[in-house]
């Protein structure tokens, strides 16, 4: 019988908005705290607040790697939180921020299984897996999956290793803004990508349970961007798009992965600053009780 008074969690706060065009990420964390995620998960979590400088100045601003001095400091500090969390035998949850920070969460469950063990559900309105080079914008959060692989410059490097995952153990799902390149990079890697199309015509539940046998016993990180979610129905993210999938469906997808058992998990994209009446936040809150 399970201990509702044992520590599961260790939630780590990772603050940084810079990878992304917009401004406001940097807050999820405290404004989830202010409105009761403490009690929400009562002594099951322990709570990791970042420490020290939330930002740096860039010195030579990068245009191919933007905001990079930030995402760094942001992203090495989180590697540190999450290895803890794993070392200790905890699920650490890193609740962002843009989602530059997976190159940290993934790192840290690689460094301590091998990237050989680990698998990534990425459910995302987006592939995130552009390069330094094929990146269009520089935002450092659309290339997280790709420094995952080891295709990305020396400047992004985190953790023990170059590669951290490899292409066939990651499932990309609900992604509906493709850029050309970024086709080629699933396909070289051996990435299993399923649209928001694909999710659709298929079904939430077909689709967990390919992804799930696929999987077999490694270990699962689960990423999370609530862009994945239609934007009419989660608008408080940074790129409102049309076409996603529905919150019922999202959910059902989080709630079947993480029964099956994760060993991390990534919340990120969520902007407080776009979440007036914190309508968007309950949704959060339901989605966070699947933890409990
Ligand atoms: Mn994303």
């Amino acid at each position: 019988m399970d201990n509702k008074n044992a520590v599961k969690y260790l939630i780590c706060e990772a603050p940084v908005c810079v990878g992304s065009p917009t401004n406001g990420s940097q807050w999820a964390y405290s404004r989830l705290m202010q409105n009761g995620l403490r009690e929400l998960f009562g002594k099951t979590a322990l709570f990791c607040d970042f420490k020290g400088e939330r930002e740096t100045v860039e010195t030579e601003p990068n245009e191919r790697l933007k905001g990079l001095s930030t995402v760094m400091l942001v992203n090495r500090q989180n590697y540190l939180n999450m290895l803890k969390g794993h070392l200790d035998g905890l699920i650490p949850v890193c609740l962002g921020g843009d989602h530059s920070v997976a190159m940290s969460s993934i790192a840290a469950l690689s460094d301590t299984t091998g990237a050989n063990g680990i698998a990534v559900v990425y459910v995302d309105g987006h592939t995130d897996i552009n390069t330094a080079e094929s990146s269009l914008t520089g935002y450092i959060h659309g290339m997280p999956l790709s420094q995952a692989l080891g295709l990305c410059p020396k400047e992004l490097d985190i953790g023990e290793n170059k590669i951290h995952l490899y292409g066939e153990n990651l499932y990309i799902v609900g992604a509906r803004s493709i850029d050309p390149e970024e086709y080629a990079i699933c396909e070289n890697q051996g990435v299993h990508l399923y649209t928001a199309n694909d999710v659709k015509e298929l079904g939430a539940e077909r689709v967990t349970d390919e992804i799930l046998s696929g999987i077999g016993s490694k270990k699962i990180h689960l990423s999370f961007d609530v862009d994945s979610i239609d934007g009419a129905e989660f608008p408080s993210t940074g790129y409102v798009m049309p076409g996603g999938l529905s919150f019922e469906c999202v959910y059902g997808i989080l709630k079947k992965i993480i029964r099956r058992g994760i060993s991390s998990l990534d919340i990120v994209e969520y902007n407080p600053l776009l979440d007036a009446d914190g309508s968007d936040r309950q949704k959060l809150f339901k989605i966070l009780e699947l933890l409990k």
